[in-house]
């Protein structure tokens, strides 16, 4: 995973051990002496990560971290805090200020890149997920509505099976949220979770316990799809650097030793819980934007934007596996005197209905789209020219045979439609283009509706 990692140290050895390490780990390097170097060089190049360390007074080191969060262009970059004084208050105000970790020097070289890659994971995902979230406000997207914050699901997993008292103490009264406490077998037999949770706190402090058993944990619960997204917090035992490490490269956000406060414990699953919210939120505004860019809000439908493509594929398998595939076209006759007649409303819900039954009434590998006000594609793979005019005819049936229902107000009204069909060429024609087989089902819909309409008519080139 390459990276851009930028040193700032006041030592100068420090500076020249790390920036040596960090080459050797194949990452990129900056270095600086202070903050007014750092923040210059921040300019120019934007870091991946910084690791920090600026001596004393520890002021120095958080409002540099408190800066970084504030902007928007670094408020994601990952920060571990170097050099800090081993006390749980001057950890805690650290951490508080932003950086993402603090670890002691001399730091275990195993477990400082363990750290860097995870951090470098989840840096990378919040980029990708703003490029998505960018690409969705370009296309003209609105903002979603904020939604308000639920309480989050923390599960707790003990060793022992029944938690430690002071920790679950600790961690509902910091988090402010219920916690659940779950028999770590018990997870990895179950299938599901019901709620799944935000946060899973395991605590695989306990000397005497197999961590085998743990490493399984966390890389079940980060393969599974239901769990993957959920954040994930480690105690490990004093001094236990390398299973810290070990737990990091399997898929753990945080790791921290048992003898941290407990206050140090609640903060760091706080802003786990946070990012995890961020990230839910930014994958969600994405997801909502691309569906409504690619349906139609009324019908729920398909539209035109995602035609194209969709076709293109269509065609591009139909012409490498000598399939053919058939277009049609299908538009509601005199549908401007349903309106007229019976009001806009009343014509919404003929497109509506009209919809189901076609979407109801074809096969799950056909497409149907809404192209037009009152007009439909339907796209149907390994088709031939025989097969889409019978289904053309059917579902031309079904649209007649069936009254609409378009409110108490009115008597149930009877819709008729006109479909014209075009298919791709068969093999020995060979190329397969399908602007030219819509074109070829928009004429012979044209002939449909001269001939008097209610009927099927099949292109020129089929018929
Ligand atoms: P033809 O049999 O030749 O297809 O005649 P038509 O009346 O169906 O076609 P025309 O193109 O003259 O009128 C289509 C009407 O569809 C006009 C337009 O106001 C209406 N329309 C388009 N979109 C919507 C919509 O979303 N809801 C409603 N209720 N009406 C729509
Ligand atoms: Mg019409």
């Amino acid at each position: 995973m390459p990276g851009r990692i930028l040193i700032v140290d006041t030592v100068a050895t420090n500076r020249i051990v790390m920036k040596v390490k960090m080459l050797a780990a194949q990452f990129r390097v900056d270095v600086c002496a202070n903050r007014k170097e750092a923040e210059a060089s921040i300019q120019d190049n934007r870091p991946d990560l910084i690791l920090v360390s600026l001596g004393e007074p520890a002021t120095e080191l958080h409002d540099f971290c408190k800066s970084l969060r504030a902007s928007p262009g670094t408020q994601s970059v990952a920060i571990i805090a170097m050099g800090v004084a081993e006390t749980a208050t001057a950890r805690f105000a650290a951490l508080d200020a932003g950086a993402d970790d603090v670890l002691p020097r001399p730091t275990n070289d195993a477990l400082l890149l363990a750290r860097i890659r995870s951090l470098l994971r989840v840096h990378s995902t919040h980029q990708e997920l703003q490029l998505r979230d960018g690409t969705r406000s370009a296309l003209g997207f609105e903002e979603p509505a904020t939604t308000f914050e639920t309480a989050a699901n923390v599960a707790l997993l003990s060793a022992a099976g029944a938690p430690d008292s002071v920790l679950l103490a600790s961690l509902t009264h910091g988090l402010g949220h219920i916690i659940r406490s779950l028999d770590p077998d018990k997870v990895l037999r179950m299938g599901r979770l019901p709620p799944t949770p935000d946060l899973f706190v395991v605590d695989a402090s306990d000397p005497d316990f197999l961590e085998t058993r743990f490493f399984g944990l966390v890389s079940d619960l980060r393969a599974r799809a239901e769990t993957r997204q959920s954040t994930q917090l480690i105690i490990v035992p004093k001094d236990a650097d390398e299973m810290a490490a070990m737990f990091l490269d399997l898929g753990a956000d945080d790791v921290i030793p048992a003898d941290v406060s407990t206050t140090e414990i609640a903060l760091r699953a706080k802003s786990l819980i946070k990012r995890k919210r961020l990230h839910d939120r930014l994958r969600d505004t994405v997801r909502d934007g691309l569906q409504a860019a690619v349906t139609d809000p009324l019908t729920g439908l398909f539209n035109r934007r995602y035609v194209d493509p969709h076709l293109a594929s269509m065609a591009h398998q139909a012409q490498i596996s000598g399939d053919v595939m058939a277009v049609m076209m299908v538009d509601i006759d005199h549908f401007k005197m349903i309106n007229d007649t019976y009001g806009h409303a009343a014509g919404d819900s003929v497109l509506k209905q009209l919809s189901k039954r076609l979407q109801g009434n074809v096969r799950a590998v056909d497409l149907v789209a809404r192209v037009g006000g009152e007009e439909f594609l339907i796209a149907l793979p390994g088709t031939t020219a025989a097969q889409a005019q019978s289904t053309a005819n059917r579902l031309r049936q079904l649209v007649n045979s069936a009254p609409f229902d378009i409110g108490e107000a009115h008597p149930k009204l009877s819709v008729t439609v006109s479909v014209g069909v075009a298919v791709s060429p068969t093999k020995t024609k060979q190329e397969c283009r399908p602007s030219a087989i819509c074109k070829e089902a928009d004429a012979a819909l044209y002939v449909a509706k001269s001939a008097g309409r209610n009927q099927v008519a099949m292109a020129c080139s089929v018929a």
